[in-house]
């Protein structure tokens, strides 16, 4: 194959001895690199303040060319925390209440796309593939094409697409999906979400559906397909069996003193539903007085987006919804839930999560939801646990042993846990042993594998 020019947003630098290893994302994505050799660029994650971002800082790494670019902080105001997280984010995540559009932000979120491009361009050779990543650099291609490019160029997006009534409440609409339109392949996380998008076209008049999963609109044809991403299924089942003796994993061991541990795992994000999660907890005890001392429900969540206001907000709600919780139902000997508001390191996350009974995962809308499969990777064959897991969440598509749930529905959601601790081993066993072969089969290197076929055939 041609070399790999891969874009995102943020780029993951290959770890140095002693790092936790990546996330499943970044080791697919630099193992794809690595193979064919390429080119990953992005953001910095810096800002250059008020001066014009200084040329592509271009680091070498094996057969990868990492290339990086600062922003100015306008930019990152408009580009990033403006139009990227307050208007697409929650849009698709069907949070048209908690958008903001303005049109400083649209024309920022623009511009930067363009400054993307013209940096990007002057790297690319002929028969480059170029894969772009995630809602932040939807119109990098149509940008690109505008600047000559004949390349094979694909779109892969991280985040739901939302059905068109909802896509529609956000001024730029057609703009956005016209940028789609630039791409030889548009890639989704389900098949749910390419319905909305193809749906979406049609409704606006813009665009078809043609045979063989080809699509018209604005004069051009291309294909769109849905690949659910996925982890490193194997590489973490050895990981999370090994983690079992890690020091922080024995001292959580004897902490929970035997009771029936219930692990989250979240981002701090309003698409995670931790709010409803706790309160599906709350009922549980109160309707179980049996469960009474008997469990503990850990909540992880490091904090993400402080800068954006209703994030800082939501971790001030978090925090005091816990400790009202422990204040109501537990007792001098039993906290019932433990909030850890930070990152916690990576063999320790595997090991908790094998430690747990319940794998709760109850986002109110997720594009796939990779703690879900870690969750299920991570299990002792032997005794594994039960996952809820929201029917809102992109890994639900996939992932048909687990205990689903409909994650506004708090005595619904109860009831799944205390169905999931009262489960028999021989159920746990089929089910999570269902799970464990899709995963098996559908890793992430199947995910990238599977999108990188079809975008040379496209
Ligand atoms: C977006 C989409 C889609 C979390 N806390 C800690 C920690 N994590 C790791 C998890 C997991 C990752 O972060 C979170 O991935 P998710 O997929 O659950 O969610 P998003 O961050 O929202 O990701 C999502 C994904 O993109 C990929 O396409 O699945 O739908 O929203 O790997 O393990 N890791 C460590 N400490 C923590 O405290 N080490």
């Amino acid at each position: 194959m041609s070399r790999l020019v891969v874009v995102s947003n943020r780029v993951t630098l290959p770890q140095k001895s002693g790092d936790a290893p990546a996330g499943g994302l970044a080791v697919a994505l630099q193992a794809a690199l690595e193979e064919h050799g390429g080119i990953w660029m992005g953001w910095s994650g810096k800002s250059s303040g008020a001066k014009e971002p200084a040329p592509l800082d271009m680091q070498q790494h094996g057969n990868i060319t990492y290339a990086l670019t600062d922003l100015t902080k306008t930019d990152v105001e408009e580009y990033y925390h403006g139009f990227a997280n307050r208007v697409l984010w929650p849009i698709c995540h069907y949070r048209m209440d908690l958008a903001e559009y303005g049109r400083k932000e649209m024309a920022g979120y623009f511009r930067v796309n363009r400054f993307f491009a013209h940096k990007l361009a002057p790297l690319i050779q002929e028969d480059d593939i170029i894969w772009i990543h995630d809602y932040h650099l939807i119109p990098l291609a149509a940008e690109l094409r505008q600047m000559g490019l004949k390349n094979k160029i694909g779109f892969f997006l991280h985040i739901p697409w939302p059905p068109a009534d909802v896509l529609f409440t956000m001024p730029v609409h057609e703009e956005i999906m016209k940028g789609l339109s630039y791409y030889d392949l548009v890639g989704f996380q389900t098949d749910h979400d390419l319905a909305n998008f193809v749906g979406g076209l049609i409704r606006e008049g813009i665009g078809d559906a043609l045979e063989g999963g080809k699509l018209s609109s604005y004069g051009r044809t291309f294909k769109g397909g849905f690949y659910s991403i996925s982890i490193e299924t194997a590489a973490f089942a050895e990981y999370a069996k090994k983690a079992a003796s890690n020091i922080m994993v024995r001292k959580a061991k004897q902490s929970v003193e035997g009771r029936d541990l219930i692990i989250g795992v979240d981002r701090l994000d309003y698409s995670k539903g931790i709010t409803q999660r706790i309160d599906a907890f709350e009922h549980f005890v109160k309707s179980n007085p049996a469960h009474h001392n008997r469990v503990t429900y850990l909540q992880i969540t490091p904090k993400s987006r402080s800068e954006v206001p209703e994030y800082e907000q939501m971790q001030r709600m978090v925090a005091e919804q816990a400790g009202r919780v422990n204040g109501a139902i537990g007792t001098v000997d039993w906290v019932p839930i433990r909030y850890i508001n930070r990152s916690i390191g990576r063999p320790v996350l595997a090991g908790l999560y094998r430690l747990a009974r319940i794998g709760l995962v109850t986002p109110l809308r997720d594009g796939m939801n990779l703690v879900a499969k870690e969750y299920v990777a991570a299990q002792d064959p032997e005794n594994p646990g039960v996952l809820v897991l929201s029917r809102f969440a992109g890994a639900a598509r996939e992932l048909r042993g687990a205990l689903l749930v409909n994650p506004y529905d708090i005595e619904g959601t109860a009831n799944a846990i205390a169905r999931g601790i009262n489960m028999p081993l021989e159920e746990r066993k089929e089910r999570w042993g269902r799970m464990m072969e899709h995963l098996l089969e559908h890793d992430v290197t199947r995910w990238c594998d599977d999108f990188l076929k079809d975008l040379t055939g496209a």
